[in-house]
């Protein structure tokens, strides 16, 4: 399998001026008809040319309106290359593709009645033939015809500009898009589509037209996603002072989707999770998302369509800023300390075990087989951290400064993430080379830190020790980081203290060495700090902070974040503690003070509910497993049951108090109030299920009977589902009768049974499989099913019969022929095994090499696969 580097980068031989495509849609097979007009890259000087195309029957090829010669072209299974070319040239061909029977849901397919395209990355070369690659931009005109009746609805990118009937019972629409932009952000959708539409009036005062496009049994489920476009376009003029720059905006959803979404310029196309929503069948955290994703894909209208990527390693460039972009209006519209706290546990949780995997790999990747499988936590989340540094380093106004600065200098083209550095660094005449390492070196830096105080001289000092991961990969020395670390320190009262003669209570300090020291002067008594508030740096602290000074914090440190993290470290601390107890036979109580500071958070009417939530939220065993080394996973998940149990036994009165409290009969509401409400209720109403009690399960019961919301009755029904209360399984056998058409409620429905904690939970999986509702040929399906129990039922999953790891082994070699993507994601659960304990390693082994040796491969899994074999 071929690898891909990033230092064999070479311009294109041509570029393109123009193309003009026609598409014929037909129920069997679509007829693609592409006039490009070429013109020699003088940098490049040669007269030869490769365009991708895959799975392509060509039907006719000619040059300048000539039928072009057998001998001046090689067709193979990757594409065509053409030789002795003059400078300038219109290439005219002729394709037959098959979408009804592209499973891989990558190029032109079918889902339900009607046509959609996914072309990002290399999906346009299953279209027509085509220098594939993001960084040949063009002017695209996109003609479609088909049968009226069956295709009412004919859409592309840009501006309509054209339609009308043609007397065979067809119709066409022409589209044109008058920005140039690379093939990947190419879209068209036939079919038979409903649509609700609205407007938004821009700053400069044009008028879009704004339209939703669903299957109309869901055209009752797209307001709250059309609100979210418009929040969208409001905030990024007012923020980022970004205008939309087309007279259209379209969304389209589907249930038959690879991932979330895709911004395609104008014709945005949408996995129906990320659109469809009402109260009865979208949890809140479904309402946050689809405002986040929504907002997301219209960011990048700006950061990713407006100025693109100069190739697929540069995908940071785009995607991490636009995670940045879209944390940002969630953070500005909802709770920013909410926000914050769930990304930051999201990243350390997951992106952290990325980057401590064998597919750890650098923000701007140096190489890959498959494109695809580097659309990773790492290029997005920690690119949006590496984002958030800048934002950090250079204050919102400075920040603002250079992104006025990439775009003046890089609008229609495609670059690089040095540019974007370059551009931050001289708009405000700061030199970020060393923050270059940021996108070069892999792995999550470790920093160290020693504190002193002495009391003599009246100085406290930190020194800051960075640290290469123990998995750097890079061919050059690992050097230290330019880290910023956002900082304040406490007097034992709790007053912040001056850290410098400006009097300053709260500073960035830039770390730059290996080794560095802080000393701050006039500090009368040994002093408490507060380091990386806010998170500031992607970074791995390592600090001996005992339970007194964590409880210190909890109470005083004036920025949420880290007051929170007080809590995740006290709590980590003591599930930790359990586990190496439960390791070595021995005994370990819970500390009566950790009770007592859980009460008082939990108490605290002075914190607002969703911080309680997130602060008696425990951290994940995923989180705890990358504190460790050699874990035996189930004795961790135990420690942790434990912690929970003891919880909900020693704080009953309380948590059913708060319970009652937070109990909202008013009508619902997507707003931070209600849901933070929820979010503590439902908390506590899982804390008091664990303690097995009739009256809780009763509760429980109650809840979802009565529940006049989405968000409580799945929270009852998973809650009682997975304690296996009495009754549970006619609960749910309700439920699916209620809801067995709506796949998104169907789906939530699987989700809730793959992550029972129970023996028989595999059989549940496999004879779940069997039903209609569930098809190896839908990812959200296969996510929710399959995804769920390998990825989060930890008891089952890590059965030591090895039962799990066989049968995620055996879905993934059936799903690879079937859609590759999918079944390299399914892959990447096995990438965690190095942290296990041996015995565990061993077994999870034998089923990695069991797919290595499996014939015929996707590059996709292989690449994943490959590299977990080491
Ligand atoms: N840019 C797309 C992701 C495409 C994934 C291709 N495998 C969605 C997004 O990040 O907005
Ligand atoms: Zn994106």
């Amino acid at each position: 399998k071929e690898v891909i580097y990033r230092k064999d980068y070479q311009e294109p031989n041509y570029v393109v001026k123009s193309v003009d495509l026609a598409f014929v849609v037909e129920a069997e097979s679509t007829l693609v008809t592409a006039r490009i007009q070429f013109e020699v890259n003088p940098k490049q000087d040669k007269n030869e040319l490769f365009l991708n195309g895959v799975d392509l029957e060509l039907v006719s090829i000619e040059l300048n309106q000539q039928q072009l010669n057998a001998n001046k072209y090689d067709l193979n299974e990757r594409g065509l290359s053409l030789h002795d070319l003059p400078d300038a040239f219109e290439l005219k061909t002729v394709v037959k593709i098959y979408p009804s029977q592209n499973t891989a849901l990558e190029g032109l397919y079918q889902s339900g009645n009607f046509f959609l395209t996914q072309c990002e990355a290399e999906g346009f070369r299953k279209i027509t033939f085509y220098p594939d690659r993001p960084d040949v931009l063009a002017k695209f005109t996109v003609t479609i015809v088909a049968d009226k009746e069956k295709y009412p609805v004919l859409l592309s990118n840009g501006n309509k500009i054209s339609s009308g009937d043609l007397n065979d019972g067809r119709h066409y629409c022409k589209w044109l898009d008058p920005h140039p932009k690379p093939s990947y952000l190419f879209a068209l959708v036939a079919g038979d589509l409903d649509y609700i539409e609205d407007h938004f009036i821009t700053k400069n005062n044009n008028k879009v037209q704004l339209r939703i496009y669903t299957e109309s049994k869901n055209i009752d489920a797209c307001d709250f996603a059309m609100q979210s476009l418009i929040n969208s376009m409001q905030w990024d003029e007012e923020r980022f002072n970004l205008v939309y720059d087309l007279d259209e905006y379209n969304i389209v959803a589907t249930d038959d989707f690879n991932m979330g979404a895709m911004e395609n310029k104008g014709l945005n196309i949408f996995n129906s999770k990320y659109v469809l929503a009402k109260p009865e069948t979208a949890t809140d955290q479904d309402f946050i998302n689809i405002e986040a994703v929504i907002g997301h894909e219209y960011f990048h209208n700006w950061t990713g369509n407006r100025v693109t990527c100069k190739d697929w390693f540069q995908l940071s460039l785009k995607e991490g800023l636009t995670v940045f972009r879209d944390q940002e209006f969630t953070a500005d519209l909802q709770s920013r300390s909410v926000k914050r706290i769930e990304d930051v546990r999201y990243l350390r949780s997951a992106q952290f075990a990325e980057d401590a995997s064998p597919m750890s790999h650098s923000v701007r990747p140096d190489s890959f087989i498959e494109i695809n499988n580097f659309y990773t936590l790492t290029v997005y989340e920690k690119g949006s951290e590496v984002v958030r540094m800048y934002h950090t380093l250079l204050g919102e106004e400075g920040f603002q400064k250079g992104m006025q600065l990439y775009f003046k200098r890089h609008d229609g083209s495609a670059v690089s993430c040095n540019d974007f550095r370059l551009a931050m660094a001289d708009a405000n005449s700061v030199d970020l080379t060393q923050f270059e390492l940021w996108y070069s070196q892999n792995g999550t830096p470790q920093v160290y830190i020693r504190e002193n105080y002495d009391a003599g001289k009246k100085a406290y000092s930190i020194d800051f020790m960075q640290a290469a991961p123990d998995n750097y990969k890079g061919d050059v020395a690992w050097q230290p980081m330019h880290v910023p670390v956002k900082l304040a320190l406490y007097d034992n009262e709790g007053n912040p203290l001056p850290l410098n003669d400006a009097g300053d209570l709260q500073l960035t300090y830039e770390l730059k060495e290996i080794s560095q020291t802080l000393t701050v002067n006039g500090v009368e008594h040994q002093p408490i700090a507060s380091l990386f508030q806010g998170f500031s740096a992607p970074i791995k602290l390592h600090r001996q902070i005992g339970h007194k000074e964590l409880a210190f914090l909890m109470k005083h440190d004036t920025d949420s974040f880290n007051r929170w993290d007080a809590t995740q470290e006290m709590q980590s601390q003591i599930i930790i503690g359990k586990y190496q107890a439960l390791l070595d036979n021995k005994n370990y109580n819970c500390p009566k003070y950790f009770i007592e500071s859980f009460r008082h958070i939990l108490l605290d009417d002075g914190i607002d509910s969703a911080l309680i939530a997130e602060a008696i939220t425990l951290p994940s065993v995923k989180s705890l497993t990358l504190k460790l080394a050699k874990v035996d996973v189930l004795k961790l998940f135990d420690a942790k049951e434990w912690l929970i149990k003891e919880i909900a036994y020693q704080l009953e009165v309380e948590l059913l108090s708060v319970y009652n409290q937070n109990y909202d009969s008013s009508d619902y509401r997507v707003n931070s109030e209600q849901v933070a409400k929820r979010s503590l209720k439902n908390r506590c109403l899982s804390f008091l299920l664990q303690s097995n009690k009739k009256e809780f399960a009763g509760l429980a019961k109650d809840q979802f009977i009565h529940a006049g919301n989405y968000t409580d009755k799945m929270t009852a029904l998973s809650l009682l589902t997975h304690q296996q209360v009495d009754g549970f399984e006619d609960l749910l056998g309700a439920y699916f009768t209620e809801w067995q058409d709506n796949p998104l409620v169907i789906n939530k429905w699987l989700s809730i049974q793959a992550t029972i904690p129970a023996s028989d939970t595999l059989i549940r999986v496999k004879q779940l499989m069997e039903l209609p509702v569930f098809s190896m040929k839908n990812p959200n399906a296969v996510r929710s099913l399959i995804g769920a129990f390998c990825g989060a039922n930890i008891t089952q999953f890590h059965a030591e019969d090895s039962s799990g790891y066989q049968f995620l082994a055996d879905q993934i070699i059936e799903l690879d022929r079937i859609n590759p993507q999918i079944a390299a994601r399914l892959a990447g659960l096995f990438n965690d095994y190095h942290q296990y304990n041996d015995e565990i390693q061993h077994r999870m082994n034998e089923q990695i090499k069991r797919i290595h040796t499996t014939d015929g491969l996707s590059p996709n899994v292989f690449e994943i696969i490959d590299r977990a074999v080491g």
